[in-house]
């Protein structure tokens, strides 16, 4: 059987920590007094910590200097630690670990690629850590998702060639990401949002077995 390289994004794909990343990202902008939505956390997913301050800011209108700057990223991620801390392997989203499983058992590649720089105390509190072959996360790469650096990375790692890769995301730019890196796009959400992906999901409940043999076996293509 032939060997893929199997990446997932973490944040919306393999655990819901998006909800913990609102709550402390709403506490940080309502402290210097900007408002913050759940429609605006929709902007900040697969966005690096340091672009998300900049872009809070640009809605509320204001500007710090680089020392308050860096204080209020600390804060943020603190409060963000805190409900990370709280985590378990129930948070686990619906048959990741089933699918993670089913690939180690057909000896494939399997690796993370996340923007975020918690990603492996979140894999180790979630008991997913020794699942991967490779882990890639926020602290690797000097290029955000849409750039296609952490992906390309992860390939590197599995000794995998990016062709022969296929990427679980569900932000835009992590979708884009992988398109430009030639792999193979699969988006878990809405179609409306994610509809540039090769192929889409709303979870993985929704991927068959005879699907993922169907990749491993080159009988699914990008589109
Ligand atoms: P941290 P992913 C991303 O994770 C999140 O989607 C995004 O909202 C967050 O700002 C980013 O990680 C950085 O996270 O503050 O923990 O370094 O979706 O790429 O797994
Ligand atoms: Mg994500």
């Amino acid at each position: 059987m032939t060997k893929k390289g199997f990446i997932f994004d973490l944040d919306g794909v393999i655990v819901d920590t998006a909800k913990y990343h609102f709550l402390a990202w709403k506490n940080l902008a309502n402290s210097i007094g900007v408002d913050f939505s759940e429609e605006q956390n929709e902007h900040l997913k697969g966005v690096s910590r340091k672009r998300s301050l900049e872009k809070i800011l640009d809605w509320g209108n204001k500007t710090l200097s680089e020392e308050e700057f860096n204080r209020l990223m600390g804060l943020k991620n603190e409060d963000y630690l805190s409900h990370i801390n709280q985590m378990d392997a129930s948070e686990i989203l619906p048959d990741i670990e089933k699918t993670l499983d089913f690939l180690i058992d057909k000896e494939q590649g399997l690796a993370l690629g996340s923007a975020s720089k918690n990603a492996k105390p979140i894999l180790k509190k979630v008991a997913l850590l020794h699942k991967f072959d490779a882990i890639v996360d926020g602290n690797d790469v000097s290029k955000a998702k849409p750039d296609p650096e952490v992906f390309l990375n992860a390939a590197k790692l599995l000794g995998v060639a990016p062709k022969d890769c296929i990427v679980f995301e569900d932000s835009v730019a992590g979708i884009q990401a992988a398109n430009t890196a030639h792999m193979l796009s699969i988006g878990i959400g809405q179609k409306s949002v994610l509809h540039e992906a090769d192929y889409i999901f709303n979870d993985f409940t929704e991927i068959s077995e005879s699907f993922l043999l169907d990749i491993i076996s080159n009988r699914v293509h990008k589109k």
